[in-house]
């Protein structure tokens, strides 16, 4: 079809990856995606979007790689000739961060000079996504906006600091369309389970439901903005869109603790959070980011983007999600409750 265009995503398995596969699919885009060889199905995010490789008008492609492996991204980049590059593939677990740092700094950090030399030497004149986030900031104090100091606390942190460093050098030294995307927490029903938002929805549906009697936590006095991933995806294609290259920090603008994320989550099936949940220290990091809270005026003013859906809302609807994929599980339906 004439004047379809194409992206490249990387990280398509992940929460963003799914949320952004769909959304480019809904606008006509010809999709392709990376995902890593694994032992076991890491694809289940997109069950929703497969499309059979048999079918004659697929607009969805995988393909094998791997962040860390030159070769492939260079021949990827080379023969999907991409118009937009969204690169989100990250070991993106901060407390994990601390336990494999070479393996994160190689991934998350070094993986984005490896896509960016990529279309290079391809040659071709794209636009391309960084996932930066709001861990660059670290101990720097809210509100975070576009010119707010880094101080970044993590092994990721670091690692995502030379990605975005890498993108604004590939715009300033070659003249690519690259930005970066300094994004806020956001979180879905489709969040890894071991990152808290998630850790504490998926608790809540199982003590409902009789199989779980205790949450043990880390530090619950941090503060995060949280939103929901399915809007922020919108202005990452936004970001790709803008005539100029460009960085815009995506948040709510609201914060809150754990512990009010905690008692959001309870109480919304009417339980006492403070009956059910322990510490245990093994969830604290060696070096805490304690509060992030964004300002997205920018993103407001320049790309028409605002986070609809808050912190509580966003709770509700994830414990709702979480219970209704806990029922199906348990009345032998397989189906996913990651639908919103
Ligand atoms: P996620 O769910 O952890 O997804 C990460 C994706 O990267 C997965 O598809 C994963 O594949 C892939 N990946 C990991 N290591 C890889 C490697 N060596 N080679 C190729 N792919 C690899 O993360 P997310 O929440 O969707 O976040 C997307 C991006 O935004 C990440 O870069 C993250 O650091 C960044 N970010 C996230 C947030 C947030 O709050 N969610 C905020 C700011 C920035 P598997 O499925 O095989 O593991
Ligand atoms: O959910 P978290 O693990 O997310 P964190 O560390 O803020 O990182 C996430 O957001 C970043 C954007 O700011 C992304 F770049 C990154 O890829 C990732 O998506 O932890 C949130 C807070 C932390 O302060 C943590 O110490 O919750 C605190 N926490 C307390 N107890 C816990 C726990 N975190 C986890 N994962 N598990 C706990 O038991």
């Amino acid at each position: 079809m004439s004047g379809q265009k194409t992206a490249l995503i990387t990280g398509i398995s992940g929460q963003d990856g799914s949320y952004l596969a769909e959304l480019l699919l809904g606008k006509g885009y010809e999709v392709h995606g990376i995902i890593r060889r694994s032992s076991s199905i890491n694809t289940s995010r997109l069950d929703d979007i497969y499309q059979d490789p048999h079918a004659s008008h697929r607009r969805l492609f995988l393909h094998y790689g791997d962040t860390t492996d030159a070769s492939m991204l260079a021949n990827i980049v080379r023969e999907t000739q991409p118009d937009e590059v969204y690169n989100l593939a990250a070991q993106s677990h901060v407390k994990v961060s601390f336990e494999i740092p070479d393996y994160t700094g190689d991934v998350t950090g070094l993986g984005t000079i490896r896509l960016l030399e990529a279309i290079r030497a391809a040659g071709i004149s794209t636009r391309f996504y960084q996932a930066s986030t709001s861990e660059l900031y670290g101990s720097t104090p809210p509100p975070q906006s576009e010119t707010t100091p880094f101080h970044p606390r993590s092994p990721y942190g670091v690692a995502k600091i030379y990605s975005y460093w890498a993108t604004v050098n590939y715009r300033e030294a070659y003249g690519l369309h690259a930005s970066n995307g300094i994004l806020f927490n956001h979180e879905s029903p489709r969040r890894g389970e071991t990152f808290v938002t998630r850790k504490i929805t998926r608790a809540v549906a199982r003590i409902v439901a009789g199989l779980q009697d205790k949450l043990y936590m880390g530090n619950i006095d941090a503060v995060r903005d949280w939103g929901y991933a399915k809007e922020y995806v919108e202005g990452m294609w936004l970001m790709a869109q803008q005539d100029e290259p460009d960085d815009y920090v995506l948040a709510t603008g609201e914060g809150a603790t754990v512990r009010q994320f905690l008692e959001a989550s309870f109480s919304h099936v009417g339980l006492e959070w403070e009956k059910y949940v322990e510490h245990d220290s093994r969830y604290e990091r060696p070096s805490e980011v304690d509060a992030l809270i964004g300002d997205p005026a920018k993103a407001k003013e320049k790309l028409g983007w605002v986070a609809k859906t808050h912190w509580r809302d966003l709770a509700k609807l994830m414990v709702d999600a979480d219970r209704k994929q806990l029922d199906d599980e348990l009345s032998g339906r397989h189906v996913r409750a990651d639908r919103g």
